[in-house]
């Protein structure tokens, strides 16, 4: 009796075990997703008000409170893309797919499994972004500076002396993050295995609706577009440079020391205008000067960003932003000043989070964040896995085809410019677009291709820094201003790399905008030179604009870019088409020099 008893039992058993491994249907993975995705955003709300905290009030246990945060969204979505594992091979209507694919790209920093790991990993992670927030060059006189006055002072001055000072003070930020970027490096990589991919880097590369090495060919296909653009400004900077400052300071064919562009990152070079050898007044105008005329304060700034928006039809930004936002620096704590935008509650509680100066790159940099905010509130009805931008070069470039629309005909018409100044100033103002928008494009591209081999292993630490200015001459052509050792690590003097940000996005947005822009001038009737269009206050571009945004990332981004442009390749030949009176301008002045370095 007892031995039949056994046997039941085990029958009995086997088949209930049969049952739960039998194949998962379809149902199934509807109802798995539905509660993932319920899960996932109500933990990502949580998440986003400790980073919200964490950031606007740097202390000990906020970075604390935010690592926890952010420990529990690891830790559920480390374990849900584990529990889908058994939906492979299920087929599944597109929409659901692209679900599964999206959740297991959804973490940036990939933690193990393993618990300890993962809680020192997301500790690490919360570490090194406040540490980047507190950042300052401390002087032997005991004065400090943080990254707001470091950069005001490099977009000013003109003294080499003061200028390298300034360059090496704000790099002593960066050694003591290196062992623990080290660490993050390997923990990383390690849950980005267990998921999977090859390391991290290669999970980054697979949120392009292609395959990885797809993506670098096409960037590879990308920079060669612009890259006879870029050599042509860097001919012409380098040699009004050594006019400038001298051929000891400035090698008249070597690459430019990173400490003399007006940026600490030599990434936007738009404050040295004045020292490139055209005449003052040549622009017609001086955004900087007209904000300031104006008497503008920073959130007056950010009411002519929403002003744009409005006029092309979209709903004006909620009560909340205004009250929740933050616009200055405040003056008793430390703050991550680099500028953000947020949303809160996946619905209407966005925000911006910025230390705005009344100066011409802080008027941009209002149109870029607001463009993330109006983004997340058009696609705030898509289901949580499809709330993001349709790939995060979109994402990044939004606001910034906002911001090539503020042209003179766009300041006279909202009354900060009285006049508009004569064909005669499109070369200036071509030249002052271009310190921006394409000195940007290499750099753009070199910080991930030093992340990516740093997570793949090609980069080994002991040669981080010693990697980074390979990648720094051989893109942008620029050189330390004093020698570099591995003592140092320069790559954490930069936000993204400390904060963990990928930074390709960048780069195609500084290429995707411009075709945004040139699609809403066209939506908006337009047919001169596209320096020179604005479509402000058209409804047309903006309805247009608005199919684009409001699918968020529920179809393959091609689907997207043809919603809002027409076209299905990102291409830089809208990029080469704006500046086409530039680079002939360029290319007469660089006769003789040599190109490169
Ligand atoms: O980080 C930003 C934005 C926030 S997403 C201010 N940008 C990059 C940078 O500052 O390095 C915009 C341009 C490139
Ligand atoms: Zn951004």
């Amino acid at each position: 009796m007892r031995r039949l008893a056994a046997v039941l039992a085990v029958i009995v058993l086997s088949a209930i075990s049969q049952a739960q491994n039998s194949k998962p249907t379809l149902a199934d993975a509807q109802e798995f997703m539905k509660n993932a995705e319920a899960r996932l955003s109500e933990l990502s709300v949580k998440g986003n008000r400790a980073g919200w905290v964490q950031e606007n009030f740097i202390t000990d246990d906020t970075e604390a409170i935010s690592a926890d945060a952010n420990d529990e969204i690891s830790a559920a979505t480390t374990e849900l893309v584990e529990q889908a594992k058994r939906f492979d091979g299920l087929k599944m209507p597109p929409d659901l797919a692209r679900k599964f694919l999206l959740l297991r790209l959804s973490l940036t920093a990939p933690t193990p499994k393993d618990p300890v790991l993962r809680k020192e990993m997301t500790k690490i992670a919360a570490s090194l972004d406040a540490d980047y927030g507190k950042g300052k060059y401390c002087k032997a006189s005991g004065e400090c500076l943080d990254i707001s006055s470091v950069e005001t002072k490099m977009a000013e001055s003109r003294d080499p002396q003061e200028l390298l000072d300034l360059w090496k003070g704000w790099h002593t930020i960066g050694p003591p993050m290196r062992d623990r970027f080290a660490r993050f490096v390997e923990l990383s990589n390690q849950g980005a295995r267990e998921m999977g991919f090859k390391d991290t880097g290669a999970l980054w590369r697979s949120g392009y609706d292609m395959p990885p090495d797809a993506f670098s060919a096409d960037l590879e296909r990308l920079w060669n577009q612009v890259r006879p653009l870029y050599l042509s400004l860097h001919t012409y900077v380098r040699a009004q440079l050594v006019k400038k400052y001298g051929p000891n300071v400035v090698p008249p064919d070597g690459p430019i020391p990173a400490d003399l562009l007006g940026n600490i990152w030599a990434q936007d070079w738009t404050h040295i205008f004045p020292i490139l050898g055209l005449p003052e007044n040549s622009r017609g105008y001086d955004l900087t000067e007209l904000l300031k005329e104006k008497n503008l304060d920073a959130k007056g700034m950010v009411k002519y960003g929403e002003g744009f928006f409005t006029s092309m039809g979209f709903a004006p930004l909620p009560k909340t932003f205004w009250e929740r936002s933050l616009f200055t620096k405040p003056a008793d704590r430390d703050v991550v000043c680099h500028a953000s935008a947020w949303d809160i509650d996946n619905q209407d509680d966005l925000r911006i989070k910025m230390c705005i100066l009344v100066r011409d790159e802080d008027f941009i940099t209002v149109h870029h964040e607001l463009g993330h905010n109006f983004y997340q509130r058009a696609y705030k009805s898509q289901p949580f896995l499809f709330e993001n931008g349709a790939n995060d070069g979109f994402h990044e470039a939004i606001g910034d085809s906002i911001a090539l629309a503020v042209t003179p005909e766009y300041l006279k018409k909202v009354g900060l410019l009285d006049k508009v100044p004569p064909p005669e100033a499109d070369i200036p103002l071509l030249l002052q677009q271009a310190l921006d928008r394409v000195a940007f494009l290499p750099f753009g591209l070199l910080i991930d291709q030093w992340r990516w081999k740093v997570f793949s292993g090609e980069i080994k630490p002991a040669d981080y820094n010693k990697a980074w200015w390979e990648l720094r001459k051989k893109y942008q052509g620029v050189a330390p201003p004093v020698e570099r050792t591995e003592a140092d690590f320069d790559p954490g003097a930069k936000y993204h790399v400390a904060a963990n940000v990928p930074y390709t996005r960048y780069f195609l947005a500084h290429i995707l905008e411009f075709q945004f822009y040139r699609a809403m001038c066209k939506a908006a009737g337009y047919t001169g030179p596209l320096n020179r269009c604005t479509f402000y206050g058209s409804k047309e571009a903006g309805a247009q604009f608005n199919k684009m945004l409001e699918m968020g990332q529920s179809k393959p981004w091609p689907d997207a870019l043809e919603a809002g442009t027409g076209e299905r390749q990102i291409d830089g030949s809208a990029i080469i088409e704006y500046f086409a009176p530039l680079q002939k301008w360029l290319d007469e002045q660089n006769k003789g020099q040599k190109v490169g370095w």
